[in-house]
């Protein structure tokens, strides 16, 4: 499985291609328009989403309801284009009247704009570098969600943290949901406005959130995937780049902000003795069992069979409204960097990308594993690869 993404916040739209994809599974493009729209939620968004109402035009890969096995091509379109249509024209023209010259600290406007040669006009990084192109990201990694849970595995996120506030952990707050269904997981926390998972955490979060406008600033925070259902065998020990903790901390770490991924206990289990850390192996009525999941579902870059967990921590926003130092490097003087509209906090949204990269990765690994040019002849391996942690 291998996509990819096209397109700039305010241009015309995005557009993606998913290659791989087997024939014969059930698309519409309303499984994608559902993840765009939880994308598009949670509090701390700015006014860039009241313009948006993003739905997915599926333009390949799909016939009748169900995918042909050739690309599905996607197309999510920008209805802010309107209003920048002649600032952002493929067509010859220019130069933009207003052009961005004082690069926001921690964006990538100042080494895209060295890289690329758009000093006189950032917006020729900036556009790119925004996180308008996770849209494309959410709806593709829909596709490979809708794959995932025809075969029963589920993937969902919640916030854990934004700024100081923390959140109860959904082993506590939604015990079952966590071990046995992880979309139902994501569910919940779409019920919150900040993602949390009950109502105190919610609030206590969305607090740290109105902070950080109070204070004309941004905000970060912690978001945490789970996937249940996933069945032992993906991934592998035997080299570097098919370690399947490699590639989910490669995707989650491609999300715009994302500065540091956890995969099981993380950080945490640097703090503590190897005992306390790993997860002892039971044998109960002919199975391989745990009695907990430190690991995350992980061992020896291969799932385990526990129910997958990581975590991505987001960093705050660049776009800091009252804005930080920057240079002018066009009038070559220290000024105040370019504000431009922004979002006070989008870790709500981040736990939905984080989902799509997460669904992208274990499709890709599963369609590695087992092959499968069509629903059929993946079903088969898939349901002996359930069967792996009995034993006779
Ligand atoms: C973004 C700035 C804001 C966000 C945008 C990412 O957009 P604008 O500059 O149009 O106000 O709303 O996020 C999205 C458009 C989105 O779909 O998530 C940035 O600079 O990264």
């Amino acid at each position: 499985l291998r996509f990819m993404t096209a397109g700039e916040s305010h241009g015309p739209a995005l557009t993606g291609i998913l290659e791989g994809l087997p024939a014969g599974l059930h698309l519409e493009a309303a499984d994608l328009d559902r993840d765009l729209a939880r994308r598009q939620r949670g509090y701390g968004r700015g006014g860039r989403m009241k313009i948006e109402k993003d739905t997915a035009e599926i333009l390949g890969g799909v016939r009748f309801g169900k995918t042909l096995g050739s690309p599905l091509a996607l197309l999510v379109r920008n209805r802010d284009f309107e209003n920048w249509r002649e600032r952002m024209q493929a067509a010859p023209g220019g130069p933009d009247p207003k052009p961005v010259r004082v690069p926001r600290p921690g964006h990538a406007d100042l080494t895209g704009g060295i890289k690329y040669g758009h000093t006189k006009d950032l917006r020729g990084v900036l556009e790119r570098a925004s996180a308008r192109e996770t849209a494309m990201r959410v709806a593709l990694g829909a596709a490979a969600r809708v794959l995932l849970r025809e075969l029963g595995i589920g993937i969902g996120s919640y916030v854990r943290s934004i700024g100081p506030a923390e959140a109860t952990p959904a082993h506590d707050a939604a015990p079952g949901l966590y071990r046995e269904d992880a979309y139902e997981l994501g569910l919940l926390a779409d019920g919150f406005e900040t993602r949390a998972l009950d109502e105190a955490s919610s609030r206590h979060l969305a607090e740290a959130i109105d902070e950080a406008r109070r204070r004309r600033d941004t905000v970060g925070g912690v978001v945490e995937v789970v996937a249940t259902g996933v069945p032992v065998g993906l991934g592998s020990h035997v080299h570097w780049d098919r370690r399947l903790d490699a590639r989910l901390a490669g995707a989650l770490s491609s999300i715009p902000a994302i500065k540091a991924v956890e995969l099981g206990d993380g950080f945490a289990a640097a703090g503590l003795y190897g005992s306390e850390v790993h997860d002892p192996i039971h044998l109960s009525a002919g199975r391989l069992t745990r009695a907990r999941n430190r690991a995350g579902g992980l061992e020896g870059g291969i799932t385990n069979g526990e129910p997958l967990v990581v975590r991505a921590a987001m960093k705050p926003i660049a776009t800091v409204p009252a804005a930080l130092g920057s240079v002018d490097l066009h009038a070559l003087e220290e000024r105040s960097a370019h504000v431009e509209r922004s979002d006070t906090c989008a870790v709500p949204a981040a736990g939905i990308v984080a989902e799509a990269m997460v669904a992208l990765t274990l499709a890709d690994a599963l369609l590695e594993a087992l092959g499968g040019d069509t629903m059929d002849a993946l079903r088969l391996p898939f349901a002996k690869l359930r069967l792996s942690t009995r034993v006779e």
